[in-house]
């Protein structure tokens, strides 16, 4: 489209295999959704490593590249059944597994000095509705983890603090039934579910300036 270059823009970041998983559902949603546009933006789509400290450094440049309006990293969360819209980003690392580069950080803050943690800055309840609606499984999620997710989550979120009226945060997806094939029991999502549960919660995340009040809350 020629007026696309001129479009507001959106950046997407997803991840590459790791933890030797076959391929990894981030990749496939934000290859899919490269150059598309979604509520008058344009997508521009990243890969990150899976590799602490050098996954911050790809974003920040991301960040730079793309001037976006909205940012959304989206991870595979093996064991989730629901695309999981992530509430809030602690500053600590702490790996269970090796990252792709073979480091494996133990409590150790992402960013040295900086607030314990951030909240999204998406709205997640009203992406949590848009999601419901189209009947596609969706939740609020209270953490999203000590490892590299959590850790470019926060990364995103301490790097917005200075970009004024950019918003960003972070969505957790579940397996792939391909990956799921491996590890029985897991729930999966289909990938084009999965692909089409992104394209609408960023609509709804365009969309909604100020956030709805509806519970998704926890008890544990
Ligand atoms: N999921 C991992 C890192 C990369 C990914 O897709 C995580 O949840 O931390």
């Amino acid at each position: 489209m020629p007026t696309s270059r001129q479009s507001p823009t959106l950046l997407l970041t997803g991840f590459g295999p790791f933890g030797g998983h076959p391929g990894n559902p981030s990749q496939d949603v934000i290859r899919a959704l490269h150059d598309t546009q979604i509520a008058g933006h344009r997508v521009i789509s990243v890969e990150l490593p899976v590799v602490f400290g050098d996954a911050l450094q790809a974003l920040r440049r991301a960040l730079r590249r793309s001037q976006p309006a909205l940012v959304i990293c989206i991870g595979q969360a093996g064991g989730r059944a629901a695309i999981s819209l992530e509430r809030i980003a602690i500053n600590v690392d702490d790996a269970r597994i090796a990252d792709n580069a073979g480091a494996q950080p133990v409590d150790l803050p992402v960013i040295d000095g900086a607030p314990a943690a951030y909240f999204t800055s998406l709205p997640i309840k009203a992406m949590l509705q848009a999601l419901r609606e189209a009947g596609i499984p969706a939740e609020v999620s209270q953490t999203a983890g000590t490892f590299v997710c959590n850790h470019v989550f926060y990364g995103l979120m301490h790097a917005l603090r200075r970009r004024k009226g950019v918003r960003g945060g972070f969505v957790h997806i579940p397996f792939s039934p391909r990956q799921a094939e491996q590890q029985p029991g897991q729930p999966s999502l289909p990938v084009e579910t999965m692909i089409e549960g992104i394209r609408i919660a960023i609509e709804a995340a365009l969309q909604h300036h100020t956030d709805l009040a509806i519970q998704a809350g926890a008890e544990h």
